[in-house]
């Protein structure tokens, strides 16, 4: 009788036993999976696409890190019931609105004149995340433009009052304080708005919709257009950041 009860203890123990463990050996694998995922390396490593000049960017000053503050709470106001075009956080296509976008030049056969887009860790508005680096270079003895395309899907602005961004120049190796936004529709109408005064700090730009002027619908966006361009850049060759493209009310 003691025996027989002393063998169901220890087979009730051993079952208790072989059932914490194992629950613990999931444990481990969900948490090794969690710390080091072999996709997301891959990602890191085609994120690591920016110039080793810049990353030196990274350990700038603390007093940027209280101006990106203060521009961040003003951002967070201003985008009160916003819609997200892009914040290049993912660090990867599509845009918030599942959107194709990139870079374009006027000619690339003319080696001579470029424009050259990358998600940008180092330089960014936020705490994390990414923002879109543009080195352009419209120096070149033929016609040049070019810059940085990204698709709105037929997005419908048509509630909305503003296109909001945030844009830096660099202080380094220079940029134009003057740039082209361009909005497209899905009935061909583009409006064309000049950006002036960008500066090497993040500033929030605000256009109104309507400075859009020839932009009779607003209910289906098909593309936002950036273009640097030779005749008016006051500065031929260099980088801008975007980042926090929204519409707002
Ligand atoms: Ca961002
Ligand atoms: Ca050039």
């Amino acid at each position: 009788m003691n025996l027989k009860y002393l063998f169901v203890v220890l087979s009730l123990s051993c079952l208790l036993m072989i059932s914490s463990c194992s629950g613990n050996n999931d444990q481990e694998t969900i948490i090794l999976e969690e710390s080091n995922p072999p996709h997301q390396v891959a990602d890191e490593l085609d994120k690591n696409v920016i110039p080793e000049e810049n990353k030196k960017k990274k350990s700038d000053s603390a007093n940027r890190q209280v101006a990106l503050d203060i521009v961040k709470l003003d951002k967070n106001k201003d985008l009160e019931g916003g819609i997200c075009v892009d914040d290049f956080n993912s660090g990867s296509k599509p845009n918030c609105l599942g959107g194709d976008l990139g870079a374009f030049d006027f000619m690339p056969n003319d080696f001579s004149q470029s424009c050259l887009e990358a998600y940008d860790p180092g330089m960014k508005m936020g705490d994390s995340g990414f923002s879109m680096r543009l080195d352009y270079d419209v120096d070149s003895t033929n016609p040049a433009f070019n810059g940085f395309w990204t698709k709105l899907n037929n997005f419908d602005a048509s509630h909305f009052s503003k296109l909001i961004f945030w844009v830096k120049g660099d202080q380094e190796y220079g940029f134009t304080d003057v740039f082209k936004v361009e909005l497209k529709n899905a009935s061909g109408e583009t409006g064309k708005y000049y950006i002036h005064n960008v500066s090497a700090e993040w500033q929030m730009i605000s256009i109104s919709l309507s400075d859009f002027a020839v932009i009779n619908d607003f209910s289906d966006l098909v593309e936002l257009i950036f273009v640097f361009e030779d005749r008016i850049a006051s500065n031929k060759e260099g980088t801008i950041w975007v980042d926090d493209i929204f519409f707002v009310e």
